[in-house]
Protein backbone atom coordinates (compact mmCIF):
# COMPACT_ATOMS: atom_id res chain seq x y z
CA UNK A 1 0.00 0.00 0.00
CA UNK A 2 1.67 3.29 -0.65
CA UNK A 3 1.58 5.52 1.92
CA UNK A 4 0.41 9.28 1.27
CA UNK A 5 3.26 11.73 1.66
CA UNK A 6 4.04 13.78 4.81
CA UNK A 7 3.86 17.40 3.45
CA UNK A 8 1.39 16.78 0.24
CA UNK A 9 1.18 19.60 -2.59
CA UNK A 10 -1.54 21.40 -2.61
CA UNK A 11 -3.00 19.64 -5.48
CA UNK A 12 -2.60 16.30 -3.40
CA UNK A 13 -3.77 17.99 -0.19
CA UNK A 14 -6.44 20.26 -0.62
CA UNK A 15 -7.84 19.70 -4.91
CA UNK A 16 -10.92 21.91 -3.88
CA UNK A 17 -8.51 25.02 -2.94
CA UNK A 18 -6.09 24.08 -6.13
CA UNK A 19 -8.62 24.26 -8.11
CA UNK A 20 -9.87 27.18 -7.38
CA UNK A 21 -6.49 28.80 -7.76
CA UNK A 22 -6.03 27.44 -11.44
CA UNK A 23 -9.44 28.96 -12.06
CA UNK A 24 -8.40 31.69 -10.75
CA UNK A 25 -5.09 31.78 -12.41
CA UNK A 26 -7.29 31.26 -15.80
CA UNK A 27 -9.53 33.73 -15.22
CA UNK A 28 -6.70 36.33 -14.53
CA UNK A 29 -4.75 35.67 -17.97
CA UNK A 30 -7.95 35.12 -20.11
CA UNK A 31 -10.04 38.77 -18.84
CA UNK A 32 -9.54 41.82 -19.94
CA UNK A 33 -8.98 43.24 -16.46
CA UNK A 34 -9.40 46.61 -15.99
CA UNK A 35 -10.12 47.42 -12.34
CA UNK A 36 -8.28 50.42 -11.86
CA UNK A 37 -6.92 49.31 -8.38
CA UNK A 38 -5.29 45.90 -9.79
CA UNK A 39 -2.16 44.65 -11.34
CA UNK A 40 -0.41 41.54 -12.12
CA UNK A 41 2.87 41.30 -9.77
CA UNK A 42 6.16 39.48 -10.98
CA UNK A 43 6.99 35.91 -10.76
CA UNK A 44 9.23 36.96 -8.54
CA UNK A 45 6.61 39.25 -6.18
CA UNK A 46 4.73 36.06 -5.81
CA UNK A 47 7.32 33.77 -4.72
CA UNK A 48 8.34 36.05 -1.94
CA UNK A 49 5.20 36.32 -1.06
CA UNK A 50 4.41 32.36 -0.52
CA UNK A 51 7.86 32.29 1.53
CA UNK A 52 8.63 30.46 5.23
CA UNK A 53 8.62 34.02 6.47
CA UNK A 54 4.78 33.37 6.61
CA UNK A 55 5.29 31.34 9.79
CA UNK A 56 7.54 33.93 11.98
CA UNK A 57 6.35 36.22 14.34
CA UNK A 58 8.31 39.44 14.77
CA UNK A 59 6.33 41.92 16.66
CA UNK A 60 8.34 44.91 17.45
CA UNK A 61 10.99 46.62 14.86
CA UNK A 62 14.32 45.30 13.37
CA UNK A 63 16.38 45.28 16.63
CA UNK A 64 13.72 45.17 19.33
CA UNK A 65 11.58 42.78 18.83
CA UNK A 66 9.56 41.02 20.93
CA UNK A 67 10.56 37.01 19.65
CA UNK A 68 13.78 35.40 19.00
CA UNK A 69 14.96 33.86 16.45
CA UNK A 70 15.18 36.96 13.56
CA UNK A 71 18.30 36.36 12.03
CA UNK A 72 17.09 36.85 8.41
CA UNK A 73 13.71 38.98 9.55
CA UNK A 74 15.32 41.43 10.80
CA UNK A 75 17.69 42.07 7.81
CA UNK A 76 14.76 41.36 5.45
CA UNK A 77 12.77 44.13 7.25
CA UNK A 78 15.70 46.71 7.30
CA UNK A 79 16.15 45.74 3.34
CA UNK A 80 12.38 46.74 2.95
CA UNK A 81 12.34 50.02 5.05
CA UNK A 82 15.88 50.99 3.19
CA UNK A 83 14.39 50.56 -0.35
CA UNK A 84 11.38 52.05 0.16
CA UNK A 85 12.82 55.29 1.42
CA UNK A 86 15.55 55.68 -1.59
CA UNK A 87 12.48 54.42 -3.91
CA UNK A 88 9.91 57.13 -2.60
CA UNK A 89 13.39 59.64 -1.87
CA UNK A 90 11.55 59.58 1.86
CA UNK A 91 13.44 60.20 5.42
CA UNK A 92 11.59 57.50 7.04
CA UNK A 93 9.56 54.22 6.47
CA UNK A 94 7.08 52.20 7.96
CA UNK A 95 6.71 48.84 5.90
CA UNK A 96 4.30 46.64 7.92
CA UNK A 97 0.87 47.97 7.81
CA UNK A 98 -1.29 44.86 6.66
CA UNK A 99 -2.96 47.23 3.64
CA UNK A 100 -3.68 50.85 2.68
CA UNK A 101 -6.68 51.41 5.28
CA UNK A 102 -4.73 50.38 8.40
CA UNK A 103 -1.81 52.68 7.09
CA UNK A 104 -4.42 55.76 7.23
CA UNK A 105 -5.82 54.83 10.57
CA UNK A 106 -2.21 54.74 11.93
CA UNK A 107 -1.35 57.98 10.66
CA UNK A 108 -4.46 59.50 12.34
CA UNK A 109 -3.48 57.55 15.41
CA UNK A 110 -0.09 59.44 15.19
CA UNK A 111 -0.73 62.34 14.02
CA UNK A 112 -3.91 63.11 16.10
CA UNK A 113 -5.96 63.37 18.90
CA UNK A 114 -9.26 61.59 19.53
CA UNK A 115 -11.94 63.41 17.97
CA UNK A 116 -9.76 65.62 15.96
CA UNK A 117 -10.78 67.47 13.41
CA UNK A 118 -9.85 66.13 9.71
CA UNK A 119 -10.85 67.17 6.52
CA UNK A 120 -10.65 64.76 3.04
CA UNK A 121 -11.88 64.30 -0.30
CA UNK A 122 -15.85 63.16 -0.16
CA UNK A 123 -16.39 59.27 -1.66
CA UNK A 124 -18.78 61.17 -3.95
CA UNK A 125 -16.04 62.94 -5.52
CA UNK A 126 -13.69 60.44 -5.88
CA UNK A 127 -11.73 60.44 -2.30
CA UNK A 128 -11.19 56.82 -0.39
CA UNK A 129 -13.54 55.83 2.89
CA UNK A 130 -10.67 56.23 5.21
CA UNK A 131 -10.04 60.12 4.36
CA UNK A 132 -13.35 59.99 7.18
CA UNK A 133 -16.24 59.24 4.93
CA UNK A 134 -19.47 58.86 8.08
CA UNK A 135 -19.28 54.98 7.95
CA UNK A 136 -15.68 54.20 8.39
CA UNK A 137 -13.83 54.52 11.79
CA UNK A 138 -12.09 57.66 10.56
CA UNK A 139 -15.63 59.35 10.23
CA UNK A 140 -16.73 57.65 13.38
CA UNK A 141 -13.35 58.65 15.71
CA UNK A 142 -12.47 61.60 14.35
CA UNK A 143 -14.27 64.76 13.12
CA UNK A 144 -14.70 64.91 9.67
CA UNK A 145 -15.00 67.61 7.06
CA UNK A 146 -15.03 66.58 3.21
CA UNK A 147 -14.56 69.01 0.29
CA UNK A 148 -15.37 67.83 -2.84
CA UNK A 149 -14.98 68.93 -6.53
CA UNK A 150 -16.58 71.63 -8.33
CA UNK A 151 -19.97 71.27 -10.52
CA UNK A 152 -19.20 72.34 -13.90
CA UNK A 153 -15.30 70.78 -14.37
CA UNK A 154 -15.51 67.95 -11.84
CA UNK A 155 -12.16 69.11 -10.39
CA UNK A 156 -10.92 69.61 -6.70
CA UNK A 157 -11.85 72.97 -5.48
CA UNK A 158 -8.84 74.58 -4.16
CA UNK A 159 -10.63 77.65 -3.18
CA UNK A 160 -13.27 75.44 -1.32
CA UNK A 161 -10.67 73.07 0.49
CA UNK A 162 -9.10 76.54 1.65
CA UNK A 163 -12.25 78.04 3.17
CA UNK A 164 -13.32 75.42 4.84
CA UNK A 165 -9.49 74.41 6.36
CA UNK A 166 -10.22 77.98 7.37
CA UNK A 167 -13.61 77.82 8.71
CA UNK A 168 -12.84 74.53 10.70
CA UNK A 169 -8.98 74.45 11.32
CA UNK A 170 -7.97 70.75 11.04
CA UNK A 171 -5.33 68.92 12.79
CA UNK A 172 -4.83 67.00 9.30
CA UNK A 173 -5.67 67.64 5.48
CA UNK A 174 -5.78 64.23 3.36
CA UNK A 175 -5.12 64.80 -0.32
CA UNK A 176 -5.58 61.50 -2.37
CA UNK A 177 -8.48 59.48 -3.93
CA UNK A 178 -9.87 56.23 -5.13
CA UNK A 179 -11.36 57.56 -8.27
CA UNK A 180 -9.93 60.77 -9.74
CA UNK A 181 -8.21 60.91 -12.91
CA UNK A 182 -6.64 64.14 -12.56
CA UNK A 183 -2.90 64.49 -11.12
CA UNK A 184 -3.15 66.69 -7.51
CA UNK A 185 -1.14 69.99 -6.72
CA UNK A 186 0.40 68.53 -3.54
CA UNK A 187 2.39 72.05 -3.34
CA UNK A 188 -1.33 74.00 -3.49
CA UNK A 189 -2.65 71.59 -0.97
CA UNK A 190 0.90 72.12 1.41
CA UNK A 191 0.38 75.99 1.49
CA UNK A 192 -3.03 75.61 2.90
CA UNK A 193 -2.30 73.02 5.56
CA UNK A 194 0.38 75.60 6.62
CA UNK A 195 -2.14 78.48 6.47
CA UNK A 196 -3.96 76.45 8.84
CA UNK A 197 -1.45 74.76 10.86
CA UNK A 198 -2.68 71.28 9.68
CA UNK A 199 -0.47 68.30 8.93
CA UNK A 200 -0.74 67.04 5.15
CA UNK A 201 -1.09 63.85 4.62
CA UNK A 202 -1.33 62.24 0.64
CA UNK A 203 -2.85 58.91 0.31
CA UNK A 204 -1.08 58.05 -3.10
CA UNK A 205 -2.55 54.09 -2.74
CA UNK A 206 -2.98 54.39 -6.69
CA UNK A 207 -0.96 56.37 -8.26
CA UNK A 208 2.19 55.13 -6.11
CA UNK A 209 3.65 53.13 -9.11
CA UNK A 210 2.76 56.20 -11.45
CA UNK A 211 5.20 59.15 -8.90
CA UNK A 212 8.27 56.60 -8.38
CA UNK A 213 7.93 56.05 -12.04
CA UNK A 214 8.22 60.03 -12.50
CA UNK A 215 5.11 59.72 -14.13
CA UNK A 216 3.03 61.80 -11.52
CA UNK A 217 4.63 64.55 -9.05
CA UNK A 218 5.97 63.09 -5.55
CA UNK A 219 3.99 64.38 -2.49
CA UNK A 220 6.36 63.39 -0.20
CA UNK A 221 8.65 66.97 0.06
CA UNK A 222 5.52 68.52 0.40
CA UNK A 223 3.83 66.34 3.50
CA UNK A 224 4.18 65.63 6.78
CA UNK A 225 3.46 61.67 5.98
CA UNK A 226 2.71 59.19 3.05
CA UNK A 227 0.63 56.56 3.20
CA UNK A 228 -0.08 53.92 0.25
CA UNK A 229 -1.00 50.50 -0.96
CA UNK A 230 1.60 48.68 -2.55
CA UNK A 231 -0.18 46.44 -4.75
CA UNK A 232 -2.03 48.87 -6.97
CA UNK A 233 0.20 50.55 -9.78
CA UNK A 234 3.31 50.11 -7.69
CA UNK A 235 2.33 46.07 -8.90
CA UNK A 236 3.71 44.70 -5.31
CA UNK A 237 1.70 42.47 -3.20
CA UNK A 238 -1.63 43.68 -1.13
CA UNK A 239 -0.66 45.49 1.58
CA UNK A 240 0.68 49.07 3.26
CA UNK A 241 3.25 51.29 3.32
CA UNK A 242 3.60 54.83 5.19
CA UNK A 243 6.19 57.26 4.66
CA UNK A 244 7.04 60.52 6.92
CA UNK A 245 9.14 62.90 7.82
CA UNK A 246 12.05 61.98 10.21
CA UNK A 247 9.93 64.04 13.46
CA UNK A 248 7.14 61.67 12.82
CA UNK A 249 9.37 58.52 12.62
CA UNK A 250 8.66 57.91 16.35
CA UNK A 251 4.89 58.22 16.34
CA UNK A 252 4.25 56.55 12.83
CA UNK A 253 6.23 53.70 14.16
CA UNK A 254 3.91 53.47 17.82
CA UNK A 255 0.99 53.54 16.29
CA UNK A 256 1.05 50.69 13.39
CA UNK A 257 2.93 48.88 16.37
CA UNK A 258 1.64 48.84 19.26
CA UNK A 259 -1.32 51.00 18.24
CA UNK A 260 -2.81 49.04 15.84
CA UNK A 261 -1.33 46.11 14.26
CA UNK A 262 0.39 42.86 15.86
CA UNK A 263 3.13 40.49 14.30
CA UNK A 264 4.32 42.25 10.68
CA UNK A 265 3.60 39.83 8.01
CA UNK A 266 7.02 38.88 7.09
CA UNK A 267 6.10 36.70 3.89
CA UNK A 268 4.42 40.54 2.66
CA UNK A 269 7.69 42.58 3.90
CA UNK A 270 9.73 40.14 1.43
CA UNK A 271 7.21 40.85 -1.65
CA UNK A 272 7.04 44.24 -0.67
CA UNK A 273 11.29 44.66 -0.93
CA UNK A 274 11.11 43.03 -4.35
CA UNK A 275 8.56 45.11 -5.27
CA UNK A 276 10.06 48.33 -4.60
CA UNK A 277 13.94 47.06 -6.04
CA UNK A 278 11.71 46.23 -9.31
CA UNK A 279 10.12 49.70 -9.24
CA UNK A 280 13.34 51.23 -8.80
CA UNK A 281 14.61 49.93 -12.40
CA UNK A 282 14.49 52.52 -15.68
CA UNK A 283 12.32 49.32 -17.04
CA UNK A 284 9.42 50.58 -13.94
CA UNK A 285 9.76 53.94 -15.08
CA UNK A 286 9.13 53.58 -18.57
CA UNK A 287 5.98 51.21 -17.70
CA UNK A 288 4.44 54.10 -15.51
CA UNK A 289 5.10 56.48 -18.27
CA UNK A 290 3.58 53.96 -20.44
CA UNK A 291 0.55 53.88 -18.06
CA UNK A 292 -0.51 57.04 -18.79
CA UNK A 293 0.12 57.70 -21.96
CA UNK A 294 -2.12 54.46 -22.58
CA UNK A 295 -4.66 55.71 -19.97
CA UNK A 296 -4.70 59.24 -22.28
CA UNK A 297 -4.95 56.74 -25.33
CA UNK A 298 -8.26 54.71 -23.62
CA UNK A 299 -9.69 58.10 -23.18
CA UNK A 300 -9.68 59.72 -26.98
CA UNK A 301 -10.92 56.15 -28.33
CA UNK A 302 -14.34 56.32 -25.49
CA UNK A 303 -14.81 59.86 -26.21
CA UNK A 304 -14.44 59.11 -29.94
CA UNK A 305 -17.02 56.60 -29.44
CA UNK A 306 -19.56 59.05 -27.56
CA UNK A 307 -18.52 58.61 -23.90
CA UNK A 308 -18.86 61.13 -21.45
CA UNK A 309 -15.33 61.09 -19.09
CA UNK A 310 -15.24 62.72 -15.78
CA UNK A 311 -12.96 65.64 -16.05
CA UNK A 312 -13.27 64.85 -19.96
CA UNK A 313 -10.09 62.62 -19.86
CA UNK A 314 -7.30 61.34 -17.78
CA UNK A 315 -3.97 62.66 -16.49
CA UNK A 316 -3.06 59.05 -14.68
CA UNK A 317 -3.77 55.48 -14.92
CA UNK A 318 -7.93 55.73 -14.33
CA UNK A 319 -10.96 56.81 -15.96
CA UNK A 320 -14.39 57.59 -14.83
CA UNK A 321 -17.20 56.97 -17.14
CA UNK A 322 -20.57 58.58 -17.10
CA UNK A 323 -22.90 56.11 -18.78
CA UNK A 324 -26.33 58.77 -18.38
CA UNK A 325 -26.35 59.04 -21.77
CA UNK A 326 -25.62 55.35 -22.56
CA UNK A 327 -28.98 54.43 -20.62
CA UNK A 328 -27.59 51.99 -18.36
CA UNK A 329 -26.14 52.06 -15.00
CA UNK A 330 -22.62 51.57 -13.82
CA UNK A 331 -23.37 48.46 -11.84
CA UNK A 332 -25.45 46.45 -14.40
CA UNK A 333 -22.85 47.88 -16.88
CA UNK A 334 -19.92 46.09 -14.84
CA UNK A 335 -21.94 42.82 -14.40
CA UNK A 336 -22.87 42.77 -17.76
CA UNK A 337 -19.09 43.35 -18.90
CA UNK A 338 -17.80 40.70 -16.62
CA UNK A 339 -19.92 38.16 -18.05
CA UNK A 340 -18.24 38.89 -21.58
CA UNK A 341 -14.87 39.17 -20.39
CA UNK A 342 -14.06 42.62 -18.83
CA UNK A 343 -13.44 43.60 -15.49
CA UNK A 344 -14.35 46.52 -13.98
CA UNK A 345 -16.59 47.98 -11.28
CA UNK A 346 -19.55 50.29 -10.89
CA UNK A 347 -18.66 53.89 -9.39
CA UNK A 348 -20.39 57.20 -8.44
CA UNK A 349 -19.79 60.14 -10.49
CA UNK A 350 -19.80 63.63 -9.17
CA UNK A 351 -22.93 64.84 -7.61
CA UNK A 352 -24.23 61.66 -8.84
CA UNK A 353 -28.01 61.49 -8.66
CA UNK A 354 -28.36 57.54 -8.11
CA UNK A 355 -27.32 55.62 -5.07
CA UNK A 356 -23.66 54.47 -4.06
CA UNK A 357 -24.71 50.53 -4.96
CA UNK A 358 -26.10 51.30 -8.08
CA UNK A 359 -24.34 54.44 -9.18
CA UNK A 360 -24.21 56.67 -12.51
CA UNK A 361 -21.18 55.53 -13.18
CA UNK A 362 -17.89 52.63 -14.24
CA UNK A 363 -13.93 53.29 -13.14
CA UNK A 364 -11.61 51.83 -14.98
CA UNK A 365 -7.73 51.51 -15.13
CA UNK A 366 -5.69 50.32 -17.45
CA UNK A 367 -2.34 49.43 -15.22
CA UNK A 368 -2.94 45.60 -15.35
CA UNK A 369 -2.96 45.83 -19.13
CA UNK A 370 0.01 47.92 -19.25
CA UNK A 371 1.74 45.25 -17.16
CA UNK A 372 1.06 42.91 -19.93
CA UNK A 373 2.47 44.64 -22.34
CA UNK A 374 0.30 47.20 -24.01
CA UNK A 375 0.94 49.78 -25.81
CA UNK A 376 -1.37 53.10 -27.01
CA UNK A 377 -2.16 51.60 -30.48
CA UNK A 378 -3.92 48.19 -28.80
CA UNK A 379 -6.60 50.84 -26.89
CA UNK A 380 -8.52 51.19 -29.71
CA UNK A 381 -9.33 47.52 -29.80
CA UNK A 382 -9.44 47.86 -25.55
CA UNK A 383 -12.22 50.39 -26.06
CA UNK A 384 -13.97 49.10 -29.02
CA UNK A 385 -14.63 45.66 -26.82
CA UNK A 386 -15.98 48.32 -24.44
CA UNK A 387 -18.10 49.99 -26.39
CA UNK A 388 -19.30 46.64 -27.86
CA UNK A 389 -20.19 45.37 -24.30
CA UNK A 390 -22.02 48.35 -22.72
CA UNK A 391 -24.38 48.78 -26.42
CA UNK A 392 -25.36 45.22 -25.89
CA UNK A 393 -26.05 45.55 -21.88
CA UNK A 394 -27.56 48.75 -22.83
CA UNK A 395 -29.60 47.61 -25.56
CA UNK A 396 -30.69 44.57 -23.86
CA UNK A 397 -32.02 46.03 -20.02
CA UNK A 398 -27.87 45.01 -18.48
CA UNK A 399 -29.31 41.68 -19.84
CA UNK A 400 -26.75 40.52 -22.82
CA UNK A 401 -27.35 37.42 -24.40
CA UNK A 402 -25.49 34.26 -23.43
CA UNK A 403 -24.23 33.66 -27.01
CA UNK A 404 -22.64 37.75 -27.35
CA UNK A 405 -21.12 36.92 -24.04
CA UNK A 406 -19.30 33.86 -24.90
CA UNK A 407 -18.42 35.25 -28.56
CA UNK A 408 -17.02 38.42 -26.45
CA UNK A 409 -14.99 36.43 -24.49
CA UNK A 410 -13.52 34.10 -26.94
CA UNK A 411 -12.38 37.70 -28.91
CA UNK A 412 -10.27 38.57 -25.89
CA UNK A 413 -9.34 35.90 -24.77
CA UNK A 414 -7.13 35.49 -28.62
CA UNK A 415 -6.81 39.68 -28.55
CA UNK A 416 -4.73 38.50 -24.88
CA UNK A 417 -3.14 36.08 -25.80
CA UNK A 418 0.37 37.52 -27.20
CA UNK A 419 0.50 39.59 -23.95
CA UNK A 420 1.68 37.18 -21.46
CA UNK A 421 0.34 37.91 -17.68
CA UNK A 422 3.07 38.54 -15.67
CA UNK A 423 3.72 35.89 -12.63
CA UNK A 424 1.06 33.91 -14.35
CA UNK A 425 2.51 33.27 -17.52
CA UNK A 426 1.15 31.75 -20.71
CA UNK A 427 -1.92 29.70 -20.28
N1 LIG B 1 -10.78 49.38 -2.95
C1 LIG B 1 -9.70 50.17 -3.50
C2 LIG B 1 -10.03 50.66 -4.85
O1 LIG B 1 -10.60 49.90 -5.61
O2 LIG B 1 -9.70 51.79 -5.19
C3 LIG B 1 -9.32 51.29 -2.61
O3 LIG B 1 -9.24 50.86 -1.30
Amino acid sequence: MTQAPRDPSLAQADPQVAALIRGEDRRQRESLRLIASENYVSRAVLEASASAFTNKYAEGYPGRRYYEGMDFIDPLESLAIERAKSLFRAEHANVQPYSGSPANLAVLLALCKPGATTMGLSLPAGGHLTHGWKVSATGIYYQSVQYGVRRDDHRIDLDQVRDLAKEHRPALIWCGHSAYPRTLDFAAFAEIAAEVGAHLVADIAHVAGLVVGGAHPSPVPHCAAVSTTTHKTLRGPRGGLILCRKEHAAAIDKAVFPGLQGGPHNHTTAAKAVAFAEAATPEFSAHAHQVVHNAKALAEQLIARGYSLVTGGTDNHLLLIDLTAQGISGRRAAIALNRGGIELNGNAIPFDPRKPFDPSGVRLGVASLTSRGMKTEHMEQVAAFIDRGIAEAAAKGGEPDEAFCTALRGEIREFLAPFPAPGLGEA
